[in-house]
């Protein structure tokens, strides 16, 4: 047998030997294992299968490796009685899980050799999974690539949001115009979750509260609309340390009693199915429109719904291991990502309250050691506010117990601040008519941490300064990090196989380790081969872009990369204004200098935000002037990628030189596209913002180009309500010149469709200071082209910025959010010693 063959080897001393027979041993039974299940799914040969049906199969052959795991798992953690996590958050943007979960299962090798003997490509199976897109940007990549960090750390976080049915939209453009469809991600099913009906719970909407008091006052809910919630949950992979995580997501379904087809007739059944699908549409789709009242609803619904039905199943699965819920603390850390999940706060107080019977005092202190809350933004238009009739209505009960958590901190408030009216209104969780969701937040948790270093700074100096004031110790900073797992060894294997030539594989566990590779800045042959890699890496998008567009980009220009969500702040416009003032100067004369740029853009504009959508179409009006002008003789093409999502940031990000980080400082929290370009070696020409200003301390000024008015000069212009552009206008003929073109007919498109733009910028005062910064971007932009002409300067940048990346790794993150937040101890905690205390 194999096993007295291997015993053999073992005894004779045959090492070797006995690794490869088990390989081999493996191979042959994923081999077999494989054409059986694409047999009992499809009842079809290998011949005679799709690619898709291919897909199906291998990954529920991996689904079978992973549920070993899985209940191990689940059996450690009960037998250690470990403290167990639970990530609440609105998106997740998990991309794919079969290249990820292969890698971190340790069989990606056999799999790839398995197909190879099969004549099957793997990456063509791979295309064949949808993207789950169930995020907007970068909170809900952030929640993902924490999901992976906590299971390769061996921490028991789980996370909790809603399985959207659509998730946010694709993107379609039509003539240069986004329009957005739904992004049907489940039609063919998804082989990674698991439908748990009996895990269901119910959460209740609108109705009554009918007061009882017979010796204990009795809060009880009449006349509710009641919503099934039904949990999918998802394995979550760690990295070679057969944990597995779960992600459980919830679906809304009609609560089978309420469906009643009195009679059967065609009316009845008909209202029947309309009813349900109304209910269903709390898991239709991510951000719905919240223009209307109705939009808000749901959004408010969505938010009670996720919230109600996570914390009663983890109280549920609770209960049936521990009696006493006044150790909930000691056992449960809650994490809420942004203010979306903060009705976890009084959901938490309803169920110790009115189910555990617990009073406010003990309830209030069980919940507020229990959760934890993260910041995303500062941006006013993000902080959630939601008017005091609509909670009341919807949540009759939550609503009550607000009220009282703000009764109670405004007078707490009031011993403090006496007579301080103005003070106390501004810190109220409920003022003028409207719930503060971020107040609620900060009250009701232990812990409330900004995302880079400038952004808790602002937050304990700004937007949240007098909570900061009133409870310091709260607050802490952790900045963002990225899984270097999907960001570097999944994305970029080649520069993953090179590194580890170089350096050995110690920094797979140990991503600080990475900057040994600085030892050989110098070294013409890494130089040389970090070259070559990322030659083969832009000619793969070169190819994609051909295809898909129909554009010849020369890959040996230089590919400069700003990707990620269309907004004002992160200033896309800016980046296509130095364009046009690049192609204004290579038209003035057609022999200038410059080595070829390739312009690469890509993301999503919210589906109400006109500006951003009009900005996604001058990107394309520029396109085609550019692209199709001979006399520039392609030194310049601009692309704009369509439908931007994880995989397509996989292709685009190992290609990518330059990696654009311009936001107005103080308006990014912190970013995590600059840690994943930087990953991958591409340099940053950035703004003082967010995590730039941490990349640009760790890779020192020389290895990146900044550029632009620091946080504390545009929040003292905002202080001062702006600065006037026109002065810039009428000073600076570039500028004139460029704004201009918006609407001089430049554009043929006319001289309309670009106004909105050019009155931002000129008769709405240049709200984020593209013209104020406008110069110094330009001069950062030709800085950074001279240094690209010197070949070795730039490889040794590249070098710099991938050696430094690893202070950017989401495992570096967790073990700190583990350890000073959630009061967890992974099994082996010290990671990093790269970086320096943040607290
Ligand atoms: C984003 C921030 O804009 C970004 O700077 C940060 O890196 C990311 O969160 C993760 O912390 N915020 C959002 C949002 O995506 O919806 O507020």
């Amino acid at each position: 047998t194999v096993v007295e063959t291997e015993t053999a080897l073992a005894m004779a001393g045959f090492g070797n030997e006995l690794g490869e027979l088990k390989n081999q041993t493996e191979k042959e039974r994923f081999k077999a294992h494989f054409l059986d299940r694409l047999k009992s799914l499809h009842g079809k040969t290998l011949a005679a299968s799709s690619d898709w049906e291919r897909y199906s199969a291998l990954a529920s052959v991996v689904r079978d490796y992973i549920s070993k795991d899985w209940i191990a798992t689940k059996q450690h953690y009960a037998e250690k009685h470990s403290k167990q996590v639970y990530y609440f958050s609105i998106e997740f943007l998990l991309g794919r899980l079969l290249g990820s979960n292969l890698l971190n299962l340790g069989i990606k090798d056999i799999c790839q050799e398995v197909l190879d003997e099969l004549g099957i490509n793997l990456a063509q199976i791979e295309a064949q999974e949808e993207d789950a897109g169930l995020g907007n940007g970068g909170l809900g990549r952030l929640a993902a690539c924490y999901l992976d960090s906590m299971a390769s750390e061996h921490i028991p976080g789980h996370g909790c949001g809603i399985r959207y049915r659509y998730g946010l939209f694709e993107q379609k453009i039509v003539n240069g115009y986004q329009q957005e469809y739904p992004d049907n991600w489940l039609k063919n099913g998804y082989p990674w979750e698991y439908r748990r009906p009996d895990e269901a719970v119910e959460v209740k909407f609108g109705g009554n509260i009918r007061i009882q008091s017979n010796g204990k006052t009795e809060y009880i809910h009449e006349n509710y609309e009641s919503i099934m919630a039904i949990p999918y949950d998802i394995p979550v992979v760690g990295y070679h340390n057969h944990i597995a995580n779960t992600l459980r997501l919830w679906s809304a379904e009609a609560k089978l009693q309420n469906l009643v087809c009195s009679g059967f007739s065609r009316d009845d059944c008909q209202g029947t199915v309309d009813y349900t699908q109304t209910l269903q549409t709390i898991s239709t789709i991510l951000y719905p429109d919240d223009s209307t009242y109705e939009g808000k609803v749901l959004r408010l619904k969505q938010q009670y719904f996720m919230v109600s039905a996570g914390l009663q199943s983890i109280i549920r699965n609770y209960k049936a291991v521990n009696t006493d819920v006044g150790q909930l603390f000691n056992h449960i850390a809650i994490h809420i990502n942004d203010t979306h999940p903060a009705l976890a706060i009084p959901e938490l107080m309803r169920i110790l309250m009115d189910e555990e019977r617990l009073g406010w005092t003990e309830a209030w202190d069980i919940t507020t050691k229990t959760i934890s809350y993260t910041n995303h933004t500062i941006l006013p238009e993000a902080m959630e506010k939601w008017p005091v009739e609509m909670v009341k209505t919807l949540l009759p009960r939550i609503f009550m117990i607000i009220n009282e958590i703000n009764e109670r901190y405004c007078r707490e408030l009031w011993g403090k601040y006496p007579g301080e009216w103005e003070h106390i209104h501004h810190m109220a969780v409920i003022a003028d008519e409207q719930v503060h969701m971020a107040h609620l937040a900060v009250v009701g948790s232990h812990c409330v941490n900004g995302v880079a270093k400038l952004h808790t700074q602002i937050l304990k100096e700004q937007v949240l300064a007098d909570f900061y004031h009133f409870s310091p110790v709260k607050f802490k900073n952790v900045t963002n990090g990225v899984t270097h797992r999907r960001w570097l060894m999944l994305s970029n294997p080649s520069l993953t196989a090179l590194i580890n030539d170089k350096i050995g594989s110690h920094w797979i566990e140990y991503p600080c380790d990475l900057e040994q590779l600085m030892r050989y800045a110098n070294d013409a042959g890494l130089q040389q081969d970090i070259a070559k890699i990322k030659f083969q890496n832009k000619l793969n998008l070169t190819r994609h872009i051909k295809e898909k567009y129909g554009v010849n980009i020369d890959t040996n220009s230089i590919f400069d990369v700003h990707v990620k969500r269309i907004h004002a702040y992160k200033r896309q416009l800016m980046n296509v204004l130095h364009i046009m003032d690049l192609y204004n100067r290579l038209k003035d004369s057609p022999s200038l200098d410059i080595t070829p740029r390739t312009f690469i853009f890509g993301g999503k504009a919210a589906a109400g935000y006109f500006e951003a959508k009009c900005t996604i179409k001058l990107i394309h009006a520029l396109a085609d002037v550019v692209n199709n002008d001979k006399t520039i003789r392609d030194k310049i093409k601009v692309v704009f990628m369509e439908n931007y999502n994880v995989s397509l940031a996989e292709l685009i990000i190992p290609a990518a030189d330059v990696s654009e980080q311009i936001p107005t400082a103080s308006r990014e929290a912190c970013g995590t596209g600059n840690m994943k370009l930087m990953m991958n070696g591409a340099v940053t020409i950035g703004t003082l913002d967010g995590a730039n200003i941490e990349i640009r301390d760790i890779v020192g000024d020389e290895n990146i180009f900044i550029f632009g008015l620091t946080a504390r000069e545009v929040l003292d212009y905002y202080w001062h309500g702006g600065y006037n552009s026109w002065d810039l206008y009428n000073n600076d003929i570039r500028i004139k010149t460029v704004t201009e073109q918006l609407i001089n007919g430049f554009f043929p498109q006319g001289r309309e469709e670009f106004k909105v733009l050019y009155d931002s910028l000129l008769y709405h005062n240049d709200r984020y200071f593209m013209l104020k910064d406008f110069a110094s971007y330009v001069e950062a932009q030709n800085l950074l082209e001279s240094r690209y002409r010197e070949h070795k300067v730039w490889s040794k940048m590249c070098i710099a910025n991938i050696a430094h990346s690893g202070r950017f790794a989401a495992d570096r993150v967790f073990t700190k959010y583990a350890m000073d937040i959630w009061g967890v101890r992974p099994d082996n905690p010290v990671r990093c010693d790269c970086s320096e205390n943040e607290f």
